[in-house]
């Protein structure tokens, strides 16, 4: 007799890799987007886990009595109620480490973007301005004689200290919790007022989530002050992005360079508008390699709980569920 495989449910877009291999180990049914009306009753009881890289809440959890695992593409999991899985011992994993060194070359790209404008420079360039009109213009900003602060020294924060420290500037940082981990001494800052005053290049690395929400506002760029520079590669809802639009517009900051906004990809006109703001579409981890590594994560995450064995990157409300608790 041949048994049923699991049936792994997909809400909305997902990467091709994570998709390919699914299929050829599992039964899969693709939703437009995370909502149980879309799924047929006959096969919700058969739902045992979810792979995903959209908001998963309270409500879509419920909804299936046999789920088991949640596999999430991405680290940054403030989309999925990881709380409320643990309590229903649900299983969530993410794809840490894996894209830690490509977010923060990126971030270091940004950086120097925002500070000596080089996008700008190459369509001065590429648009004929050049020939025309002779040398684009000397930037005002630079790296040089900068302090930078980072908000969130975790795994991807520290893989950014570390590359900083190769272009010879002081670093400070804030988390919650001094870290004691590490030998080379970053100095700590007791919050992010403390921190936003003491340097004049922030970068923010924090998650996403209530913790966190709205809490760059303009509180905090006036203590960046008027020669500072933003930088978010964490998640756009840290920010109060209309504060940072006003500070951008009336010199309160010098510039920002953001990967990530508060509703992507709807970015809002008067930050498209802003010459001192330098944005990219939220591609931190996004190489066909790193793309990659994240998938397979995924994937093996997902094959090894429902296989028995323990998940290989849960996340840490549910890291001491087992496979055998439900
Ligand atoms: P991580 O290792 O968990 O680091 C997060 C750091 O933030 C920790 O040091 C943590 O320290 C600190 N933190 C958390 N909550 C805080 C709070 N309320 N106040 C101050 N500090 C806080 O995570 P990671 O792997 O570095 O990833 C960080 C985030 O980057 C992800 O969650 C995701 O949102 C974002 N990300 C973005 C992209 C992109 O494409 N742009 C790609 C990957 C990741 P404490 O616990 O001591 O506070
Ligand atoms: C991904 C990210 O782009 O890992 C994260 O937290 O923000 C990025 O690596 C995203 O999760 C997939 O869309």
């Amino acid at each position: 007799m041949q048994t049923e495989k699991p049936l792994v449910l997909i809400p909305g877009s997902i990467s091709a890799r994570v998709r390919e291999r699914l299929e050829t180990e599992f039964e899969c049914l693709s939703i437009e987007r995370a909502d149980a009306a879309l799924v047929p009753d006959e096969k919700k009881e058969r739902i045992e886990a979810i792979a995903s890289m959209t908001r998963i809440d309270r409500d879509f959890i419920n909804a299936f009595d046999n789920l088991s695992i949640i596999t999430n593409f991405g680290v940054g999991y403030d989309g999925i109620d990881a709380v409320h899985a643990a309590l229903r011992g649900v299983m969530v994993t993410n794809t840490p480490d894996v894209l830690t060194d490509e977010v923060a070359d990126t971030t270091i790209g940004l950086i120097l973007n925002t500070l000596r404008e080089f996008p700008k420079a190459e369509a001065h360039l590429r648009t004929g301005k050049w020939k025309r009109e002779g040398n684009y213009p000397l930037t005002p900003l630079t790296l040089r004689g900068r302090t930078a602060g980072i908000f969130g020294l975790g795994r991807i924060g520290l893989a950014i200290a570390r590359r900083l420290d190769g272009f010879d500037i002081p670093i400070r940082y804030h988390n919650r919790s001094q870290r004691q981990d590490i030998s080379y001494p970053y100095r700590y800052e007791k919050s992010l007022k403390d921190l936003a005053e003491a340097v004049d290049l922030l970068i923010c690395v924090v998650p996403g989530g209530e913790g966190t929400e709205g809490v760059i506002d303009g509180e905090i760029f006036k203590a960046l002050g008027p020669n500072g520079v933003f930088i978010n590669v964490g998640r756009g809802s840290t920010v109060d992005e209309p504060a940072l639009i006003e500070a951008l517009s009336d010199g309160t900051i010098a510039a920002a360079g953001l990967d990530v906004f508060a509703d992507e990809p709807n970015i809002p006109q008067a930050l498209l508008d802003l010459p001192n703001a330098c944005l990219l579409p939220h591609v931190a981890s996004a190489s066909i390699a790193t793309r990659n590594r994240m998938a397979d994560l995924v994937v093996d995450n997902l094959s090894a709980w429902l296989s028995g064995k323990p998940a290989l990157t849960p996340v840490p409300e549910t890291r001491s569920l087992n496979r055998d608790d439900d």
